[in-house]
């Protein structure tokens, strides 16, 4: 993937990596990007496709309400298009009757040209058909749940033109007890209106503050509207509506008790170069009050613009502690913005959820003590605060008050303990924020006990939860959810988990050797060379770590496997927990390389399953190279990146890292379909049975990979990491690299990095200020400082 060979692809940055530009609707058709804020989500792509969600606390929807919710609220790989959600307009020419659409769906006309122009706060498309462009573009106010439109319209056909522009927000199939909608002069707009079912008589005391309602908005007066999908559809369907090709003016329709949609009718006359411009409020609403308030406060241009405004303030945080400068500009674009808002993202919005999965939640909040440290260390307490009197973590943790464990959070899984520890060392590390140790925390059952004391108990839960031979029970799954009947009955045990407890437990015991807890260091250090011995007397298969034991006693994940026959968790963290010496590592390492490395990057396992294994449950039902069945599952590759950081293979790490973004080659591009403002969930694997999907993007944005990419980028391919009171300088760029430069903020400090490779140069030479460091340890950081950093590696 070097620039030297690459054809330009359908998209390129702009604004110095802060917007990224594709300019085909058609090239890459499931490229999405996301908009949040803390009380909703927006998931758009590039043809006006799109779903959206808000919290009343629990997840729901204005527009197309899924009949089944499933504990993820999209698929978006799937083609939800099916059922078109999403955002439109309509534009007929008065004179021929010509018609399309912006952005590109329902009509799908080929454009004249077409931007989808993705931003760090926005989204907007810029379509020109018929010497017509339309801007279409869409924000979100930082704090309430509500989508601003702009529509403008500009002619640039050199002649007079007469038009009629339709925005057409549906709003489907909303529920099955009560749905209707109607055009309100009152409110301004059209109110769609349904009701959430309920049997139980308590669950309506809980739903009767919900938003039903519905409402597409305008600031200026339309001439026509209809509120019906049906009868604006008609025969023609929505590729051609009768409503809009039949006639003149949309009807006024109501719907009552039938699928409802917004739709709006501008009559516009445009002299050529004339603009015309719109906004329109799409959002949820409780009662007509709520409409009203809306409206007053949202629709205008300067609210708007007062709303992006906000919302800037807002990402501030987003912005992350490195700026780089490499010879790969959409690694610097993606480092330096993309990645950090999705780090951010997760964060501060917990996913919107309100029982984020433990293991999630800890590891999200990882990668805020990059960003935003205060938040967090509160994270890590609240979870710390759910703790289970005999040390377990619970599945889940409950986020705001009435919240229950759902879905997922109500299967037994036994890592959530091995977290603590992960989040607490990049937490130290970056902070240097001791003090979290002694931070007294409260339970459930009104015990106190100090953070050190609830990890040494989290700890030993670890160490309780072994089999005879020194294994961690898996229960019905470890990290990998969908891996839920290895022990279901009680015995099965999980070699990953046995890795990362390992890796857990040494980490711990790092912790408390430097803050003198001798003791407990030794103890768990004991227990850490226990699971790694354990590991090396029953699942080491020659050439790699086996990923479990059954109830029945059946090691898999072995080379006898004819599906599954590697898997790389238990890869990666036998490097990290020390369980592989150097000869087992150079074994396990080429076993990757030659079963798991693809262009896409590295698999999860290998071969994907093509039918159920019940020994090893629901993960072998998924479609072979789809999600943990085989997929390049980037947080599994997330993990395996880490650990090469770790044991220094600075090469395979670029590798790893660099296959997680697609392009700038326009082949890559278009094979992953994704879109490099955020690392999706996975990439199709399962290239050797199917090569025509492989390397496709799951589109998803809810990942642990964020987290660990970004700490891998600052950790370890910048190799700036926190170290006690300093900070320690061990770069591992790609041997192809001649230079590379970063800006570390760091505890209030700023440090200027440059990285070069010097001929002559044996070791890596640091010096900070003019003055060499032996060991590439600056052993005091000094907040309000500007360092300027030197590293001379050997070319
Ligand atoms: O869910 C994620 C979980 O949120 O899958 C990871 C796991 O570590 C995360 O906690 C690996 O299993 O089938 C399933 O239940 C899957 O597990 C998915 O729900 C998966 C989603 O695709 C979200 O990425």
């Amino acid at each position: 993937m070097s620039a030297a060979v690459t054809m330009p692809g359908p998209c390129r940055f702009e604004e110095g990596g802060r917007r990224l530009v594709l300019d085909s609707p058609t090239a890459m058709p499931n490229a999405s990007t996301f908009l949040w804020n803390r009380r909703m989500l927006l998931q758009l792509n590039c043809r006006g496709y799109a779903t959206a969600q808000f919290m009343q606390p629990e997840p729901a929807k204005y527009a197309h309400a899924p009949v089944l919710e499933a504990k993820t609220f999209m698929q978006p790989e799937q083609p939800y298009y099916a059922h078109h959600p999403g955002r439109f307009c309509y534009v007929r020419d008065e004179e021929n009757g010509a018609l399309f659409s912006a952005p590109y769906a329902p009509v799908n006309r080929t454009p004249e040209s077409f931007a989808f122009s993705v931003g760090l706060a926005d989204a907007r498309w810029t379509v020109r058909c018929d010497g017509i462009e339309v801007e279409l573009g869409v924000s979100l106010p930082p704090d309430e749940v509500a989508e601003l439109w702009t529509l403008r319209v500009r002619n640039v056909s050199g002649r007079r033109r007469r038009l009629s522009l339709y925005p057409y927000f549906p709003v489907g199939y909303m529920s099955w007890m009560n749905q209707s909608g109607a055009y309100r002069p009152d409110l301004g707009g059209i109110v769609c209106s349904s009701v959430t079912p309920y049997q139980k008589v308590a669950d309506w005391f809980r739903q009767r503050e919900f938003k039903d309602l519905t409402v597409l908005l305008h600031e200026r007066v339309p001439d026509a509207w209809e509120a019906q999908q049906s009868a604006f559809e008609g025969a023609g369907g929505l590729h051609a509506p009768d409503a809009i090709v039949l006639r003149e003016t949309l009807a006024g329709g109501d719907a009552l008790y039938e699928t409802p949609a917004a739709i709006l009718q501008y009559r516009v006359f445009l002299e050529p170069d004339g603009v015309e411009e719109f906004r329109f409020l799409f959002a949820p609403a409780h009662d007509e009050a709520e409409v009203a308030a809306l409206r007053a406060r949202h629709l205008s241009a300067q609210a708007f613009a007062a709303a992006a405004e906000a919302y800037d303030e807002y990402l501030q945080d987003a912005r992350g502690c490195l700026r780089i400068t490499t010879p790969d500009p959409w690694l610097d674009a993606f480092a330096n913005h993309w990645l950090p808002r999705q780090v951010f993202y997760h964060g501060d919005s917990n996913r919107l959820t309100t029982d984020p999965q433990t293991r999630n939640f800890l590891q999200d909040h990882m990668g805020m003590a990059y960003l935003r440290p205060a938040t967090a260390r509160a994270a890590f307490l609240h979870a710390l605060a759910q703790q289970e009197p005999g040390g377990a973590m619970p599945d889940g943790i409950l986020l705001v008050e009435g919240a229950e464990l759902k879905y997922i959070n109500q299967v037994p899984h036994t890592d959530h303990c091995v977290w603590l520890p992960v989040f607490l060392q990049a937490y130290l590390d970056e902070t240097g924020d001791a003090s979290l140790l002694r931070e007294v925390v409260r339970d459930r059952t009104g015990e106190d006990a100090d953070v050190a004391t609830r990890l040494d108990r989290a700890m030993r839960w670890l160490l309780a939860q072994r089999d005879g031979r020194g294994l961690s029970w898996i229960a019905q799954g470890d990290w990998c959810d969908p891996m839920n009947m290895v022990g279901w009955k009680g015995r099965g045990v999980s070699g990953w988990l046995s890795l990362a407890s390992a890796h857990a437990l040494r980490l711990w015991a790092g912790i408390c050797a430097r803050h003198g807890r001798e003791a407990e260091a030794a103890e768990f250090e004991a227990g850490a060379q226990a699971f790694n011995a354990a590991m090396n007397r029953h699942l080491w298969d020659g050439d790699w770590y086996g990923r479990g034991i059954t109830d029945d006693g059946v090691a898999f994940g072995v080379h006898v496997d004819g599906e599954g026959r590697i898997y790389l968790n238990p890869q990666s963290w036998a490097m990290l927990s020390g369980a592989a010496d150097e000869a087992k590592r150079t074994r396990l390492l080429a076993a990757v390389d030659a079963q798991l490395v693809s262009r896409w990057g590295v698999a999860m396992l290998d071969p994907p399953y093509t039918g159920m294994r019940e020994d090893v449950g629901r993960l072998t039902q998924k479609f072979p190279g789809s999600a943990e069945n085989g997929a390049v599952y980037n947080h599994a590759a997330a993990f395996y990146l880490h650990s090469l950081y770790h044991v220094g293979e600075a090469d395979r790490a670029w590798r790893t890292l660099r296959a997680m973004l697609a392009g700038p080659d326009a082949q890559d591009c278009v094979q992953r379909g994704q879109l490099p403002v955020f690392v999706p969930n996975y990439y199709r694997g399962a290239w050797r049975l199917h090569p025509r999907t492989a390397g496709r993007s799951s589109q998803l944005f809810n990942t642990g990979t964020a987290a660990w990419l970004y700490r891998c980028l600052v950790e370890g391919l910048f190799g700036l990491r926190g170290e006690g009171d300093g900070l320690r300088i061990a770069p591992q760029l790609p041997s192809h690299w001649p230079r590379a430069q970063a800006l570390r903020r760091f505890r209030g400090a700023e440090l200027e990095v440059e990285i070069e490779r010097v001929a002559g140069v044996a070791a890596p030479r640091v010096t900070v200020d003019g003055q060499l460091l032996e060991d590439g340890l600056l052993r005091t950081v000094e907040a309000g400082r500007r360092y300027a950093v030197r590293v001379d590696l050997p070319a």
